[in-house]
């Protein structure tokens, strides 16, 4: 069985970046929605699917009944990508960046602003609902991103360190059709020690 993560911190603890009522309802109805969602598919599904981690389970889609595995891909990503969400931003951020992933920022990108604004961009132009992502792929870093609930996991285009829900749940209530703003204003949030501790691991 899957179950809901705790989140990190207080609900009010993102503000002015994220208002604590968004955070409440995104944590506890949205992801909690795709948990109970996932659980219900995988206990259909039957086998051994059960016992995967997310990470596991998401690579591996195709050993999913075909009948339950619209469910798992849509509610399986929601919980990995929220949980990843989560963990990746901090009240009022953390910019303890490791020594390796700023020499990789650097090199794939040439720099911290450079990579803000790629990051911005497939973000901010993923059309619909979807995700924004940093990924290693065979030691190197990439941004790119996914529409509805994918990750990259799923299709093996690299491991997601770094993700930014742009769903309209994720902002409306604070910025309506302002996504740029809430992107921009996302940075201040993010987690880099996390991000640094994530990317390590990838490697
Ligand atoms: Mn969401």
């Amino acid at each position: 069985m899957h179950t809901l993560p705790d989140l990190p911190y207080d609900f009010s603890a993102l503000e002015p970046s994220i208002d604590a009522r968004t955070m409440e309802i995104h944590h506890g109805k949205h992801h909690n929605a795709y948990v109970t969602k996932l659980n219900e598919a995988l206990d259909a599904a039957g086998g051994d699917l059960g016992s995967l981690d997310i990470t596991a389970l998401c690579k591996r889609l195709d050993s999913v009944p075909e009948a339950q595995r619209g469910a798992v891909r849509n509610n399986g990503g929601g919980h990995f990508n929220h949980s990843l969400f989560w963990s990746v931003m901090s009240h009022g951020g953390n910019t303890e960046l490791s020594a390796d992933l700023k020499a990789a920022i650097d090199s794939a990108f040439g720099g911290m602003d450079s990579l803000r604004e790629k990051f911005g961009t497939a973000a901010a132009t993923r059309f619909g609902s979807g995700w924004g992502w940093l990924v290693v792929k065979d030691g190197k870093l990439a941004v790119t991103s996914t529409p509805n609930q994918d990750n990259p996991l799923m299709d093996g285009s690299g491991t997601p360190i770094l993700g930014l829900d742009v769903w309209e749940h994720a902002y409306y209530l604070h910025y309506q059709n302002r996504r740029p703003d809430y992107i921009k204003a996302w940075w201040d949030v993010v987690n880099w020690k996390e991000v640094s501790r994530r990317f390590s691991e990838a490697r």
